[in-house]
């Protein structure tokens, strides 16, 4: 047996540019903070604007540039408070609060309870987007919030606001999205009179997210604010809501109440002998895995999982919609696990002798309905809040409460100057190799011949990867044409893909929308069925109004598809509330001032899709889809 000296090599140019791409991290602000290694990208590091001079802003610190960018650096929890300069009221000490978490953009339809709110955003440095309803602006703020690490926020009024934004707050509690739900509510005086739009808001739809707070006094706004921002930036980050009397609002405050950062939770770096644990563990395996979810993404720490793999030769997977947790085209990735799945993924995954867990809850989806691990099969989970015993999972074998970056730099350095048998690391790669080569012959998605009539949903998502760039950001909706982009797509860059794991509907553009307004000059493409997509789309005008240039797609069977195959499998496929009737999507979108094009076969996709990338506002391309493509895994062929 032959022994072999690894060391920790230096990333090279690839990871370096995949790392710059990434979203600013959440977990970890707390001090002691060592300084932002070589790989960080610079804070506030977001490109011009493309076409600004035309475009309107709120914006309070453009100066040069009527839209300014948002900024993408990390909240700055940890840094002094700023001296008071003067009473203000109740409204601008919230927006203050919300700047000092990080809010940079709130999303909103606004209300007669908040305006003693709204009109202090801007003053604080807060942009405001109104949206068409306020579930879209609840999606914007959790694909803000998901994309940059900073929290979104979204304001609403009363119960009838409230309730709209609930699909949100659920998406953002099922994401670990840090957000914030504001509710103006009901004035102080006809609180639990019946009075208009009222109802217990804390109780009905904060119960949604993670924390929930009414504030009745001026008196307790700083410190309930500063509980909100603790639960909001995390442990583990979460949505909260927090209900304003409309009249507190334009309350004066007393000079001396200041806005309180409350630092972030982090835990304690993980013991050295249990990261040396999780290890000898992993490399006495036979057919190891680690499995990579949204705390990789949020802690940026996808240079540092590409490196602790490679050292290892451990093979990655994804966790469902967490698909640019790591390069799908390294030779080490071995899929995204949950809907859309091929079986091979399935498989390798349940054949892991020692599954290493990072960043992941293990959702039942993400699971395959909780199917792995199984009862005896070793496994270990990394997350910022480890589950001892998951619901329906077994206990891990070891637990380790850590963010994803603290976890796997400090694995990477104790692998410095390992030494590692040879022979083993060889038939490690070996089986490597075989995974990777099962894993490409499933996913490929564009294979069955099809002349039409509408196009082939696998050449669509091919031709999406052909032509986009590795910095194009894709965000989906959710339904069963969604299987062909979670196979098909390849993603290249941490920050590259927004899907809820909520599975909520009306979410594709939404989620465009929002992440067009952080990154102007890269490609989105939001994917949509014609269910999801006629649910949000009165959104079209917010993007067109914000001038923002992101392409929508949408799969179009004129059916709840995925409702009508589970009715099929039960053999009551009669379409009851599942058959819908035809939408003219190109004509629509040019009604509401975007681009409309209908692409009937394959081959014109390509022209379209690179006009709709050049273009100086959004388009929306129609794609007609025959019946019989029900599912990834069920077609006409
Ligand atoms: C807000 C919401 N309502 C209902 C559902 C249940 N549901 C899941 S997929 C689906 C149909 C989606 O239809 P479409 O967007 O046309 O996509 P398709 O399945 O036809 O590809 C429905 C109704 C859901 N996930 N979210
Ligand atoms: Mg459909």
């Amino acid at each position: 047996m032959t022994d072999e000296r690894v060391a920790n090599r230096e990333l090279d140019a690839a990871d370096l540019d995949r790392e710059a791409n990434a979203p600013p991290a959440v977990a970890d602000d707390s001090p002691p903070r060592p300084p932002a290694p070589a790989t960080e990208p610079a804070v506030g590091a977001a490109p011009a604007l493309p076409a600004a001079s035309e475009a309107p802003s709120s914006e309070p610190e453009a100066s040069a540039a009527p839209v300014a960018p948002i900024p993408e650096s990390p909240p700055a929890a940890e840094s002094p408070p700023a001296a008071e300069p003067e009473p203000r009221t109740a409204g601008r000490f919230v927006a203050d609060a919300l700047h000092a978490a990080g809010v940079r953009v709130a999303f909103t339809v606004p209300g007669e309870s908040f305006l003693g709110l709204l009109d202090a955003l801007g003053d604080a440095g807060i942009r405001v987007v109104a949206a068409r309803h306020e579930g879209a602006a609840a999606f914007m703020a959790e694909a803000y919030g998901q994309l940059t690490g900073r929290p979104g926020a979204c304001l609403a009024t009363r119960v009838v606001g409230a309730s709209n934004l609930g699909i949100g707050i659920h998406t953002a509690r099922a994401d670990s999205t840090p957000l914030f739900a504001i509710v103006g509510q009901v004035p102080r005086s006809v609180r639990g009179r019946e009075a208009f739009q009222e109802a217990d808001l804390t109780g009905s739809i904060g119960r949604l997210g993670i924390h929930a707070v009414e504030v009745d006094d001026v008196g307790r706004l700083p410190a309930a604010m500063a509980e909100a921002t603790r639960h909001v930036l995390g442990g583990r980050p979460g949505p909260v809501l927090i209900s304003l009397p409309e009249d507190l609002l334009d309350e004066s405050m007393l000079s001396g109440a200041s806005v309180i950062r409350s630092a972030r939770d982090r835990p304690l770096d993980p013991d050295p002998d249990v990261i040396r644990a999780v290890i000898r563990r992993l490399t006495a395996a036979d057919r190891p895995l680690i499995l990579a979810g949204a705390g990789v993404l949020r802690s940026r720490s996808t240079s540092d999982l590409v490196r602790l793999a490679e050292i290892l030769e451990i093979p990655v997977m994804a966790s469902w919609r967490r698909g640019d947790v790591f390069p799908n085209d390294h030779p080490l990735y071995l899929g995204m696990t949950g809907l859309g799945a091929p079986s091979v993924v399935r498989e390798r995954l349940a054949a892991a002798d020692a599954l290493l867990v990072v960043g992941s809850r293990l959702n039942e989806v993400a699971t395959f309905g909780y199917a792995v691990p199984a009862e005896g099969q070793p496994w270990m989970h990394v997350d910022l809040e480890p589950r001892a015993r998951a619901g329906a999972l077994p206990a891990p074998d070891l637990a380790i409460a850590s963010d994803a970056r603290t976890f796997l730099r400090l694995a990477a350095r104790l692998l410095a100057g390992a030494v590692h048998d040879v022979d083993h690391l060889n038939a490690r790669r070996a089986t490597n190799a075989a995974d990777r080569a099962a894993w490409e012959a499933g996913t490929i998605v564009d294979d069955d011949p099809w002349d039409g009539p509408g196009v082939h949903p696998g050449r669509i998502v091919a031709t999406l990867g052909r032509v986009l760039p590795p910095e194009a950001i894709i965000t989906t909706d959710a339904g069963n044409f969604a299987g062909w982009l979670a196979r098909g797509y390849r993603w290249r860059r941490p920050g590259t893909f927004l899907g809820p794991t909520s599975g909520a509907m009306g979410y594709g553009l939404p989620a465009g929308i929002a992440a067009a307004l952080v990154h102007r000059d890269r490609p989105v493409v939001a994917v949509a069925g014609d269910g999801g997509f006629a649910m949000t789309f009165a959104e079209l005008e917010t993007a067109v109004r914000e001038r923002l240039r992101v392409v929508t797609l949408v799969f179009d069977n004129r059916r709840y598809g995925t409702i009508w195959m589970h009715q099929d499998q039960r053999g009551t496929g009669r379409g009851v509330a599942t058959d819908l009737g035809p939408i003219d999507v190109a004509a629509l979108a040019e009604a509401f001032g975007a681009r409309g094009v209908r692409v009937d076969d394959d081959a014109n996709f390509e022209p379209a899709l690179r006009a709709a990338l050049e273009a100086d506002r959004p388009t929306v391309i129609h794609l007609p889809l025959d019946r019989r493509w029900v599912s990834v895994d069920r077609h006409p062929s």
